[in-house]
């Protein structure tokens, strides 16, 4: 009798206890911070990748997904801080965002460095993309895959822009990072530095005149045709977005749950970028979309695009310099090759 009750208390303890010492040292909910809302590539990557870890560690690694810069409370550039602080657990961050942190990532912004997707992937999965990862771990924030936000495109309520001179005077909202001040500065305009949840209100007062953000994962699910009328296609930056983790979290998850961590961070990375290139290139989908909605689209010429190019050029030389030159150089010999 008294054997049997310890064998009942044994099994009844199991029970109580769950699945493994491991799962049970986990804390109930892990963080995901994103600077955008659940709609868009970029949001419903969020959302599966929750989904899918959940389902994958039979609700060991349960994932909350604060969105719209809600653990950041809207200040955009502290998110890697909070990352590397483990207040956030996972984010899904733009590397603007993370590039007053980590200076090496302003080489997406420096202008008219990236001519092609086909460029920027062999740019990521050659030395530059690795030598980046690395920085960004020895920050104490582990980067799991690249996903997109995408070619970040200029648009405004005042009129088309076809060439420099048309920017002048434009007050032009863009992310406090200081490479953007340069750049719209050497362009003529005139750029403040909001952030995004901030920019919205901006937008719909009417007290900035334009911003730039890419068009599948920001413009269309923002709705900015609201308040922007002209949309000029110069593919000026591009902005990558990195999924990552927090050291301190991924030091705390076991080598098999790491392991899927991993995997569906790279997944999913795949098909957020497939989904914020959609309709871009190959197809007129995405800007038709636009267009639906009241906007008027400026496609430009590669030879309109070289003089917004020219105008730039001192910013660019600049920035070398701040990202650093052998990364800039081996970005560089990769994108001569693969133009
Ligand atoms: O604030 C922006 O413009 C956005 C949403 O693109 C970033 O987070 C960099």
């Amino acid at each position: 009798m008294k054997r049997l009750i310890v064998a009942i208390l044994a099994v009844a303890l199991v029970a109580v206890a769950g699945p493994g010492p491991a799962a049970a040292q986990y804390k109930p909910e892990f963080k995901n911070s994103l600077v955008v809302g659940p709609s868009g590539p970029w949001g419903e990557a969020a959302a599966k990748f929750a989904d899918l870890l959940r389902e994958r560690t039979q609700g060991r690694i349960n994932v909350k997904n604060y969105y719209a810069g809600q653990l950041f409370a809207g200040k955009q550039t502290n998110e890697f801080t909070l990352l590397n602080q483990g207040v956030a657990d996972f984010a899904f961050g733009s590397t603007i965002n993370w590039s007053p942190q980590v200076k090496e990532l302003n080489l997406f912004a420096m202008p008219f460095m990236f001519p092609s997707y086909k460029a920027l992937d062999a740019v990521q999965a050659g030395a530059p993309g690795q030598k980046l990862f690395k920085l960004i771990e020895a920050k104490g924030v582990v980067p799991l895959a690249w996903a997109e936000n995408g070619f970040r495109q200029i648009t405004n309520g005042k009129r088309a822009v076809r060439k420099p001179e048309d920017l002048a005077g434009l007050k032009i909202r863009v992310v406090g990072s200081p490479i953007f001040i340069d750049t719209f500065r050497a362009l003529g305009a005139n750029p403040i530095n909001m952030n995004w949840g901030e920019a919205q209100q901006a937008f719909q007062q009417g007290t900035v005149d334009g911003q730039e953000n890419p068009v599948v994962s920001v413009i269309i699910p923002f709705k900015l045709w609201n308040s922007q009328k002209h949309l000029t296609a110069w593919h000026y930056a591009i902005d990558p977005v990195i999924i990552a983790v927090s050291k301190l979290t991924w030091d705390s998850l076991t080598p098999a749950d790491r392991e899927i961590v991993r995997k569906t961070a790279v997944e999913m990375a795949a098909w957020e970028k497939a989904g914020a290139r959609k309709g871009l290139e190959g197809s007129t989908a995405a800007y038709d979309e636009l267009k639906k909605n009241g906007m008027e689209v400026v496609m430009l010429s590669p030879a309109e695009v070289a003089a917004f190019k020219a105008k730039t050029r001192a910013v660019y030389d600049k920035w070398v310099g701040e990202v650093g030159v052998d990364l800039v150089k081996a970005a560089e010999q990769i994108v001569a090759k693969t133009r």
